[in-house]
């Protein structure tokens, strides 16, 4: 079959720094877009002739015709084969877990997390390397150097794919690959979890209810909680991937899944609620009327991993980025196991997992995960979540408040400022950043200052440095506010305000957590100025 060599016009890939390239539908749509980020990957990576790429994605509008054109250009490019999800599906986590069982040379994932999906919304697309993570720095850089050179890309000249039917078919010399996406995920999830003792705890009177969102978790939930665990049919609810998610928004938080918030606080609503993102990463867990933080739920997880059968071993450390609450260190520190501060975004947890220095690690934003891939895990925390309440046989709240008695409280609350006009934004950071000198050992309000910085991390497995990754200002009595601007949106600038108090007092462990932080964040936005420099009296989202 013959290639065809296409001439373009050099562009403006994915900025380095950023979970991949994310863009309005529209764009990905013009012509040349998408090949000339796919041919900029390409043109960095070596060695990968005659080798095998993993391709899939959250199911999105745009999905399936991304899906042909990146086949037509591996094919011409010369790997020797595709694994491709069935139906053009595989969640991040899947498709992470897909490229280490198969060794394969990377992977290619068509998604934009928890943004809206439709004709005109967001797409996306992110290259996972060897060992099944995030693109490091250095590559997603040379990535971007390439992309605003590029002048011609490859593609074979060749009519679709089936991507519908299992097996395997010819593509210019390449194997394309259908496969279940869901099996080597769910053969995974059973070495790591105890399923005997959650398949017991289903067949008594505990129920629960998982929203897909319908984006991508729902065939993985459908197959493995109602599947493979016995969970009572309608379990999962929005199970079907739609290309526009239903006119929702994929994102797991308060706000987002209200489906399953009602159903969950209904008076015979189930004990558990869970649900995930677009693209399967993200995970948020609930009991009635009983929300856990995930910086809580990580730090819980690590206090019960002796539980589940994956990690009954010592855990080997655990790592957080560094917005998330400071709960998991003071787990870390009564299993006597390093607890990592880093960057937000998983690709910096890679080094510490590949190096078996961490074996947990969590972000703020929903993302929990462990070393069994090397991506956040949203099915994987609820199944985690299940296996301690299979073994505990107590509820949600009763496991939380538990462990705030053991460990103490860390209030914890994200303020987001999205959409804000991008110069505003700016302007707020490089005002932080004239402040920090004068900051340390000044008051603020009842709390003092004992150090305030740009976060900057030396990754402790390869020396590299990463530098101005948000404003910290840290208080002597443990609390933090923290400052940075998203790196995912796709409009203006959003800004993200973390704010953190300790409380170890466990007759103070009850307050509502806006009211517990109130002059945290009071605190915050005088110090930011943020109502005078973006013109905004409150927050768009509050998590
Ligand atoms: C957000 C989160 C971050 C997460 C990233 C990708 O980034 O804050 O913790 O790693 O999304 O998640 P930002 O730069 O917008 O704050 V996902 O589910 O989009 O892979
Ligand atoms: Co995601």
């Amino acid at each position: 079959m013959p290639v065809a060599t296409v001439a373009t016009r050099p562009f403006e890939g994915q900025k380095p720094g950023t979970s991949g390239l994310r863009k309005k539908v529209k764009t990905f749509q013009q012509p040349h877009y998408l090949e000339n980020f796919v041919q900029s990957i390409f043109d960095i990576l070596e060695g990968f002739e005659g080798k095998t790429l993993v391709l899939g994605g959250d199911g999105r509008f745009h999905n399936r015709e991304a899906i042909q054109t990146i086949l037509k250009m591996a094919a011409a490019n010369g790997f020797g084969r595709v694994l491709v999800g069935q139906g053009g599906i595989l969640s991040t986590p899947a498709a992470s877990c897909v490229i280490r069982k198969h060794a394969a040379f990377g992977g290619i994932i068509l998604s934009a997390s928890h943004n809206p999906g439709g004709p005109d919304e967001d797409f996306g697309i992110k290259y996972n390397a060897t060992n099944g993570g995030p693109a490091p720095e250095k590559l997603t850089e040379a990535i971007f150097a390439r992309s605003r050179e590029i002048t011609a890309y490859r593609i074979a000249e060749a009519g679709p794919v089936d991507l519908d039917a299992l097996g395997t078919r010819a593509l210019d010399g390449m194997a394309v690959e259908v496969i279940d996406p869901v099996a080597d995920y769910a053969e995974l999830m059973e070495t790591l979890f105890d399923f005997d003792a959650i398949r017991d705890l289903f067949a008594g009177s505990f129920r629960m209810c998982f929203d897909g969102m319908h984006a991508v978790t729902g065939p993985y939930a459908h197959a493995i909680l109602e599947g493979r665990l016995g969970a009572p049919a309608g379990t999962v609810i929005n199970g079907t991937p739609l290309p526009d998610f239903g006119g929702g928004h994929p994102d797991p938080n308060l706000v987002h899944a209200h489906d399953l918030v009602a159903a969950v606080d209904a008076p015979d609503g189930p004990d558990f609620g869970a649900a995930s993102d677009g693209d399967g990463d993200r995970n948020m867990v609930i009991g009635k009327t009983f929300f856990v933080t995930p910086s809580d739920s990580l730090a819980v997880i690590a206090a019960n991993a002796a539980l589940a059968p994956g990690y009954a071993g010592a855990l080997a450390g655990i790592a957080r980025s560094m917005p998330t609450s400071q709960a998991p260190d003071r787990v870390a520190k009564a299993l006597e196991i390093p607890c990592y501060e880093t960057p937000t975004g998983w690709k910096f947890f890679g080094n510490l997992l590949d190096a078996g220095r961490a074996t947990l690690c969590g972000e703020e934003s929903f993302g929990t995960g462990s070393a069994h891939v090397r991506e956040k895990d949203g099915l994987w925390a609820v199944l985690f979540w299940l296996n301690i309440l299979a073994k505990r046989r107590q509820s949600v709240a009763e496991i939380v408040q538990d462990h705030w008695r053991t460990f103490g409280r860390n209030y914890y609350s994200r303020h987001d400022y999205e959409g804000v006009d991008s110069d505003a934004a700016d302007g707020v950071m490089v005002h932080l950043r004239g402040r920090l000198s004068g900051l340390s050992g000044t008051r603020l309000g009842r709390y003092e200052v004992a150090f305030a910085d740009d976060f900057a991390y030396t990754d402790p497995v390869d020396g590299s440095i990463t530098r101005n990754q948000g404003v910290r200002i840290g208080f002597t009595d443990g609390s933090r506010i923290v400052y940075r601007l998203s790196g995912t949106g796709t409009e203006g600038a959003t800004l993200r305000v973390y704010v953190e108090r300790f409380e170890p007092d466990p007759d103070r462990h009850d307050q509502p957590t806006q009211q517990a932080l109130a002059d945290l964040i009071t605190i915050a936005n005088d110090t930011a100025e943020i109502a005078a420099r973006t013109g905004r009296d409150k927050p768009t989202v509050i998590t």
